[in-house]
């Protein structure tokens, strides 16, 4: 059984999954109306791996006893400047989430919940991987610079990166 505390928290971390799996939904479909079609195939499916992320987390508070909330979701932007304001957001936002996550750790430590403690290190990996691979493409986009043709290649390079990403 876990503590109200942690019920609380992890609902809290529910919404949060389901609001960053709504944020790279949207992205994909600014990408998709912009013509980068590579981009918003990664964005789609990093929006279903939100969503994974979410369904994980309501089971596991489901099994342990704890009552799983759906709640309203806050609306995306719809709208950005570039690829690179776009990445630059998903950037911020997956260090957003990585705090959020440690919280939600330390909180585990507090209410000597080691069950929680273990379950969360899967997401702390994660989150790992998500900042490195937001970083990668922040990367390429700054070399890139101004090369309007380069973006053609960077296109088809994320695409590469949706099957990497999603066999780890
Ligand atoms: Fe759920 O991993 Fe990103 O936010």
């Amino acid at each position: 059984m876990v503590s109200i505390n942690i019920e609380n928290a992890l609902n809290k971390q529910i919404r949060i999954e389901a609001e960053s799996s709504q944020i790279y939904l949207s992205m994909a479909c600014w990408a998709e109306s912009k013509g980068f079609e590579g981009v918003a195939e990664f964005m789609f499916a990093q929006a279903d791996e939100e969503r994974e992320h979410m369904l994980r987390l309501l089971k596991y508070l489901t099994e342990r006893g704890g009552k799983a909330i759906i709640s309203e979701l806050s609306k995306p932007s719809t709208d950005y400047n570039s690829p690179k304001q776009m990445f630059e957001e998903v950037f911020e936002h997956e260090i957003f989430v990585s705090n959020s996550i440690n919280e939600l750790v330390s909180l585990t430590f507090e209410e000597k919940d080691f069950a929680t403690h273990n379950f969360l290190q899967w997401y702390v990996a994660e989150q790992i991987e998500e900042e490195s691979t937001a970083r990668t493409i922040l990367d390429k986009i700054n070399l890139i610079g101004d090369d309007r043709s380069g973006f053609y290649l960077f296109d088809k390079d994320v695409r590469s990166m949706i099957a990497k990403h999603s066999a780890q």
